[in-house]
């Protein structure tokens, strides 16, 4: 489909074999958990099977044929995943084992090289545990102190708080640029530029924001960011991790072992500049040929047309859902995106899960590993319908119906 073309859903659906499939009781599938994990198009699956049957290799290791293809075909992929980010010069792109894997590495790294005791780290409270925990090891590694934005009811970041936290003792701030949880959207570029006046670094955590809205590194001004392949379209097992090469290059090695070397003796090893200093070991390659299918997959759909596309879902959605008795949306932010989570009066969120999952919707519940944001609205558990671009307004009224059904069963 050209990107100047109407979004035509049917056809992108087409795309996606999964979607045929029959799940429970005759029902065709509905899938909607792509928050958790995107469904793959069968150009991606068939580059990950091609690199296989005709190109396998090591990739930067070898002088034959195929590993001078296996390695021309990573780096394509890297070529891909920059421009689908839109990244600038003066940046690198490294690849990893997913977006926590990422952020591990910028705590371990920009922590070793740039915190010391008495700094001050500031996420927020809608963060993913990804993007929490990797901090809290940091802050009491050296003795730093970890700060939270508070959020409003309707779960937005409560930006006097962000303005009244930021010090000049802050190091990091490390925000979500889209709550799994609650699906708002952050404004990231205002939290750039402030954090940058105030002499702090920025990481965005795009793992929710790269799938369903185009991205401009040069708009965001972020530092690091950082998104999950397997939520864009591509395969698990694989991560991006985008940072300024001015902080990534002042950041000692998160893993030892081969690629990332420059030499090595017993006595002294040097290292490899990036991104090969920060991808040791075997890369994840069949994963980030991928990955690279699935940028450009993405790129020709269009992501400001997938954007406009699950904002009418959203919209949809949103007032549908509110239409269900005993409904209650947790996060009512202005601006969403991705995900609308809810409780219902009548029944548990693994309850719900399960009476949908008997009607062939796939909805997630629990706390979606963002246990402080439960915490924040008193409850335990959501359940959560999250988009994908391949997903109709068809299948929000079946997940009406459903809903219909659990107040049938339970009320
Ligand atoms: N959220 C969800 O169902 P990994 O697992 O490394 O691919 O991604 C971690 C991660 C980091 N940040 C955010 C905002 C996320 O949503 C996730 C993954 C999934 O919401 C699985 S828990």
């Amino acid at each position: 489909m050209a990107a100047t073309a109407p979004y035509d859903v049917d056809r992108v659906r087409r795309d996606f074999p999964i979607l045929k499939r029959i799940v429970r009781n005759g029902k065709r599938l509905v899938y909607l958990d792509s928050a958790a994990t995107s469904q793959k198009p069968q150009c991606v699956i068939d580059a990950i099977s091609r690199y296989y049957s005709e190109d396998n290799a090591n990739v930067h290791r070898g002088v034959h044929h195929l590993s001078q293809r296996a390695t021309d075909l990573y780096e394509d992929a890297r070529h891909k995943i920059n421009s689908f980010l839109g990244t600038m010069v003066g940046c690198e792109t490294i690849f990893t084992r997913g977006a926590t894997e990422a952020i591990n590495l910028v705590a371990h790294g920009f922590g070793k090289g740039f915190v010391n005791a008495g700094d001050e780290v500031l996420i927020s409270h809608m963060e993913h545990h990804s993007n929490i925990v990797p901090w809290q090891m940091l802050c009491e590694a050296r003795g730093a102190k970890l700060r939270v934005i508070p959020i409003n009811d309707d779960g937005e970041l409560i930006m006097e708080e962000f303005d009244r936290l930021l010090n000049g003792r802050t190091k990091m701030v490390s925000v979500t640029h889209v709550s799994n949880a609650l699906g708002t959207v952050n404004p990231v570029a205002e939290i750039c530029r402030k954090a940058r006046e105030a002499g702090a670094r920025v990481l965005i955590d795009g793992a929710q924001s790269a799938p369903h809205m185009p991205i401009d590194m040069k708009a965001i001004g972020a530092d690091f960011f950082v998104a999950a392949g397997h939520k864009m379209c591509g395969p698990t097992g694989v991560g991006v991790l985008y940072g300024r090469a001015e902080l990534l290059d002042r950041m000692p090695p998160w893993q030892g072992g081969g690629d990332m070397i420059l030499s090595v003796t017993f006595e002294k090893t040097t290292y490899a500049h990036i991104p090969a200093r920060f991808e040791a070991g075997t890369p994840p390659i069949a994963e980030v040929i991928g990955l690279g299918e699935a940028a450009d997959y993405l790129t020709k759909l269009g992501m400001d047309r997938v954007a406009a596309h699950e904002h009418d879902l959203m919209v949809y959605g949103t007032e549908q859902l509110k239409q269900v008795p005993g409904l209650t949306i947790v996060g009512n932010a202005k601006e969403k995106a991705g995900a609308i989570s809810f409780t219902m009066d009548c029944a548990h969120p693994h309850d719900i899960g399960q009476i949908l999952d008997d009607e062939g919707i796939a909805v997630r519940a629990g706390h979606h590993c963002a246990q402080p944001v439960m915490q924040r609205y008193g409850v335990a558990a959501t359940a959560r319908a999250s988009f994908g671009l391949y997903n109709t307004r068809a299948e929000i009224d079946a997940l009406v119906a459903g809903l219909h059904k659990v107040r049938e069963i339970f009320a």
